[in-house]
């Protein structure tokens, strides 16, 4: 419970990156501190909002794999892939051949957007701290909808 409140102030400390970008009145419900150690990752995913991950410290490699290439992807246990991307195995995911993802390196003080839809994963290559910002000034909410229970 401190922790949590403790938390709360660091996102107020952070402010605005831009007028109106935001809805303030959500920015502690919203917002999501990533801070581990070198060579930690992030799995395969999509996530359930637009986002905005600012890195604060230390580098991170992403792999963003743009949404027009879902049809060649696995959704196996809620918005993960159980595959180890980018290593494959092909003979249980054979469709995953075909995706061409992008690489980028988040610098300390840089910010990358990942549009809804997007599947990315994440490897720190130093100790790490990020925000990621969900709480966008326009709907951005699409747990609501999302299907409870995957085949
Ligand atoms: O920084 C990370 O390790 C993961 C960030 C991420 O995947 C996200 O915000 O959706």
């Amino acid at each position: 419970m401190i922790l949590i409140f403790r938390i709360s102030e660091l996102f107020e400390d952070v402010g605005e990156f831009g007028d109106g970008y935001r809805l303030t009145e959500s920015v502690k419900r919203r917002s999501h501190l990533w801070f581990g150690p070198k060579g930690t990752c992030t799995q395969l995913h999509y996530d359930l909002t637009n986002n905005m991950l600012v890195q604060v410290y230390g580098r991170k490699k992403l792999t963003l794999i743009p949404a027009f290439q879902v049809p060649h992807l696995y959704n196996d246990t809620h918005v993960y892939s159980a595959t180890d991307f980018p290593e494959i195995d092909v003979k249980r995911f054979p469709k995953m051949k075909k995706v061409t993802a992008i690489d980028v390196i988040l610098n300390p003080g840089g910010a990358v957007f990942i549009p809804i839809g997007w599947w990315h994963c994440v490897g720190s290559l130093d100790v790490s701290i990020s925000v990621s910002f969900t709480d966008f000034n326009i709907n951005n909410d699409f747990f609501v909808n999302f299907p409870r229970v995957m085949q």
